[in-house]
């Protein structure tokens, strides 16, 4: 037996000797009564960030993607491809990623405007990148052995980037873990004890937590049903106990709700809600969270994976989710020689370009005061009696005139970010929107920043959907309120309402109408196998059948009949299932248009 096996039956007897899920002996900690202050000053250095980077590297990047002839994997590879134990574990003596270089990655997070690093210390298919006492199945029994953990965290320092830690509670490789996948017929399940894996997983964040600090545990894998509740708030306690100042995700518990990623009501644990690939449609006031996305399509590096998302389009998503107050973590699948993806590094350098002039319009800024603006989005910082307006506008306007609507404030004093003079710009107001006399040009293509300055509390009146000057109204489906399990879901090529599976289930927009008169209703729509849906304007109704689109990512465009619209502030339209026959349909905005 050699000496690491030696230590680490050494180290797992004296876990197995302590009571269980306790912090060294010491009876845990309940975190839940911390005040607010001390959660403020906890979280105060993450709300500053609002922007980090997420890496997924194990043993996975080996395949790259491809197993037998297909090349639709990543991380989940071990499982998607059902790929036996024995077969796995041969990928340990093949991770070898010579040009792993930690300063190179911390220096690029750095490049891009990233204030914190979140790397998988290990995924669900149990690898580790460090060398723990607790186990083989780590980065020490490769030909690397080097500790990837310990170098990253180093060049993190370097670069004052925060280093943070993935750490996933699905494990498919420890004996203890169940359930096993359902594919692993052979694999028996004899004597495994779920309690001793516990052990097992806290004396591995004990490591983590005591050799690398992370400022934050980011958990997953949470979602199967031999991990509870009561075990996420012990888990909770416990590495706060480990380090009180440190940050949890919400998927350390259950309370998580799905891919919109927020905590559901009750006493679950977690320090910011995670939706993954997608972005809440509205600001969600004293709620942290971070929105994780890939940069294409996986997660784990995939040589077949091209749908790398535009820099622009990660620029507007940087600034969409901080307007909306919260953080964007953004992520990086590195190959397995330890290089990133030169598509990862040429957006990173892109990102960094537009950080460089707009960076203080991000980095601790808050939600937006507006609901929506036509141009584009705002973020703000408040000091005292000033409040600064970030104005973020990717729609430049042709006619030299930025119009804020619905800022009634009368004056303020405009800049434009990228101008180092601060050369102040004109300003009018009519006491229901401030128009800004810009330049004829953007300052930049995917999107300019307009600086405003107000004295005095701000007095804005949100403006609702409004008729267009041709008559148009245009009722998205970020914008329906809805009622029931029918929500609005966005992420990749989603940005509809969805989950309709409840035809009691309903959506309701409102909207201010000066032109009132007959509109044709006009909806963009996608249904697997079909349904009907109604439109209702007061006592007016408007009917159609949605025709079976195959897919519910593939959308049409149905007219479902016409209503009288009347005028007025508040107009509302409500669509409704038809009850029989009916299958869920995906919603992508409805559309009034004038009847000529
Ligand atoms: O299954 C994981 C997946 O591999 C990836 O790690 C994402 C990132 O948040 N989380 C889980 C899927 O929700």
């Amino acid at each position: 037996m050699n000496m690491k096996n030696i230590r680490l039956e050494i180290t797992l007897a004296l876990a197995l000797a302590l009571p269980f899920v306790t912090n060294g002996g010491a009876a845990l900690r309940d975190f839940s009564k911390e005040t607010p202050e001390q959660r403020d000053r906890r979280m105060a250095w993450w709300r500053e960030a609002r922007f980090g980077m997420f890496i997924h590297w194990g043993l996975y990047a080996i395949p790259a993607g491809e197993w037998q002839g297909k090349k639709d994997h990543a991380e989940w590879i071990r499982t998607t491809a059902q790929i036996p134990l024995e077969e796995y574990d041969k990928f340990v003596p093949q991770f070898n990623p010579t040009n792993f270089n930690a300063a190179r990655w911390a220096q690029l997070a750095k490049r891009a405007g990233m204030k914190y690093l979140v790397i998988t210390s290990k995924h669900h298919d149990g690898f580790c990148l460090w060398d723990s006492r607790l186990t083989e199945f780590d980065v020490a029994s490769t030909p690397f052995k080097r500790d990837i953990l310990k170098e990253l965290n180093e060049a993190c320092q370097k670069e004052g980037i925060r280093f943070c830690t993935y750490h996933s509670i699905m494990d498919w490789h420890h004996p203890d873990y169940l359930p096993r996948r359902d594919w692993e017929k052979t694999r028996s399940t004899e004597g495994a004890d779920f309690n001793r894996f516990r052990k097992y997983l806290e004396g591995q964040l004990a490591e983590i937590v005591a050799n690398y600090n992370p400022g934050v545990l980011w958990f997953d894998g949470e979602w199967e049903n031999t991990w509870t509740h009561e075990m996420g708030k012990a888990l909770y306690d416990y590495v706060r106990g480990l380090n009180p100042r440190i940050i949890i995700n919400n998927r350390v518990d259950k309370g998580r709700q799905g891919m919109q990623g927020m905590t559901a009501k009750g006493e679950f644990r977690g320090d910011f809600g995670t939706p993954e690939q997608e972005i809440p449609p509205q600001g969600l006031p004293g709620v942290d969270w971070e929105s994780c996305m890939t940069m294409n399509r996986y997660w784990g590096w995939n040589k077949a994976d091209t749908q790398w998302k535009s820099t622009e389009d990660l620029v507007h998503k940087l600034v969409d989710i901080a307007s909306k107050g919260g953080n964007f973590l953004l992520n990086i699948g590195p190959k397995a020689d330890g290089t990133f993806p030169e598509e990862a590094i040429e957006r990173l350098e892109g990102i960094g370009r537009w950080m460089d002039v707009n960076s203080q319009a991000i980095y601790g800024t808050q939600a937006s005061p507006f609901k929506r603006l036509p141009w584009g989005r705002c973020t703000r910082k408040s000091s005292g009696n000033q409040t600064t307006l970030y104005l973020h506008v990717f729609d430049w306007p042709g006619d030299g005139k930025l119009i804020v609507p619905g800022l009634k404030n009368k004056t303020a004093k405009a800049w434009l970010l990228a101008d180092r003079a601060r050369k102040s710009l004109a300003t009018s107001s009519d006491g229901h929107a401030l128009t800004i006399t810009v330049p004829g040009e953007a300052t930049d293509p995917i999107s300019s920043t307009v600086v405003l300055e107000i004295q005095g509390p701000l007095e804005i009146e949100q403006i609702g959907l409004a008729q267009a000057a041709d008559g148009t109204v245009t009722l998205p489906a970020g914008e329906a309120v809805t009622h029931g399990e029918l929500k609005y879901e966005s992420g990749g090529n989603r940005d509809n309402l969805g989950f309709w599976t409840n035809p009691n289930d309903w959506a309701a927009w409102e909207f201010k109408v000066t032109q009132p008169g007959k509109f044709l209703v006009i909806a963009e729509v996608a249904s697997v196998e079909g349904a009907t849906i109604e439109a209702r304007v007061g006592k007016l109704r408007a009917r159609s059948r949605v025709p079976a689109t195959r897919d519910y990512g593939q959308f049409q465009v149905i007219t479902l009949g016409t209503v009288d619209v009347p005028a007025g502030d508040v107009v509302r339209l409500n669509l409704h299932a038809v009850r029989d026959g009916w299958r869920p349909v995906n919603v992508k905005s409805i559309k009034l248009q004038p009847v000529e």
